[in-house]
């Protein structure tokens, strides 16, 4: 039976390489239950690739994510109250959880405002190239809930617990520029370069030593819940699988040879 075609999100996997792009431009892109579904039948195909080298995620229109779909979840005139914690177990925890467990690195090209579980998605992803004009929103206080989606885990771990604060209490618009001051992004990019950082990511991650960069990512995870002790005993395992890699006897080699190495994944 043929899969149902992708309506809510664009999706490709070339060269070990996985592109989402969230796509509901004229919603900036907010999370609705058919994207949510779309977002897992995506991961489930690159959670499968034997291969996979990267990952880019990015936004479709002027906005990244403005965070859940508020007209979905818009209680009815009669005041109808709802249990918010259903769809934060279905849909926002199995998101979060898959992106950083998966085996390749996470790269999301923020090229406008992520707000509300939106900004979590962002903080989630293992590198963050954001456009210019792109601003983060802790939007969730204006409607009275708390970050969710691991936002309130991600925050005082990137910025610590004053920035993360006053960022969640008040809500006010994070500039790009200011995000990277904070180490929210690791790199800010004017807004007519974001396409050309995303070919360049996509190429480097393609070529790049895969799996030093899944022992990369693992480590630095494990790192905010470990101790000193515990992250040696992390490193050392991962290193000793590293040495016995086609890809360090190439970077060994190359290095030799005063050449650039030709990595292949292996
Ligand atoms: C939207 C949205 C949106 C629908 C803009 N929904 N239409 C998890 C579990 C369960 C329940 C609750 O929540 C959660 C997690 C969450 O994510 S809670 C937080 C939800 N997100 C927000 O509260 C953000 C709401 N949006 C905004 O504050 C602003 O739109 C931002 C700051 C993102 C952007 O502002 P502007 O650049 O000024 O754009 P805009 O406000 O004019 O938005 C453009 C259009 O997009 C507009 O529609 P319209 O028909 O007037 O052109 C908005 O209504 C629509 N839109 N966000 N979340």
């Amino acid at each position: 039976m043929k899969a149902a075609p992708y309506t809510q999100i664009l999706y490709t996997l070339e060269n070990g390489v996985g592109r989402i792009t969230l796509n509901r431009p004229e919603r900036l892109n907010s999370f609705t239950a058919v994207m949510h579904e779309e977002l897992a039948r995506a991961l489930d195909e690159l959670e499968a690739c034997a291969g996979l080298r990267g990952l880019i995620i990015t936004g479709a229109g002027r906005g990244f994510c403005a965070g859940q779909d508020l007209s979905e979840r818009r209680p009815a005139g009669n005041g109808e109250r709802r249990d918010l914690s259903l769809m934060l177990e279905k849909h926002y925890r199995p998101l979060i959880m898959r992106l950083r467990a998966l085996p390749a690195p996470v790269v999301c090209l923020m090229n406008g405002v992520a707000a509300g579980a939106g900004a979590s998605l962002v903080l989630a992803c293992d590198v963050v190239v954001a456009a210019e004009s792109a601003r983060f929103v802790q939007a969730f206080s204006k409607i009275g809930l708390l970050p969710d989606a691991g936002g309130t885990w991600f925050l005082p771990r990137l910025v610590g617990s004053a920035r993360a604060m006053g960022a969640a209490l008040f809500g006010e618009p994070v500039s790009a520029r200011e995000a990277l001051d904070w180490g929210l992004v690791w790199r800010v990019v004017p807004d007519a370069e974001l396409a050309a950082a995303a070919e360049e990511m996509a190429q480097r991650l393609a070529a790049g030593p895969t799996r030093s960069y899944a022992a990369i990512k693992q480590a630095l995870h494990a790192s905010s819940d470990n101790t000193l002790a515990g992250q040696f005993d992390l490193e050392t395992r991962l290193q000793r699988e590293l040495g016995y890699t086609d890809d360090y006897l190439e970077g060994m080699r190359a290095f030799a040879e005063k050449r650039a190495p030709v990595f292949k994944g292996t």
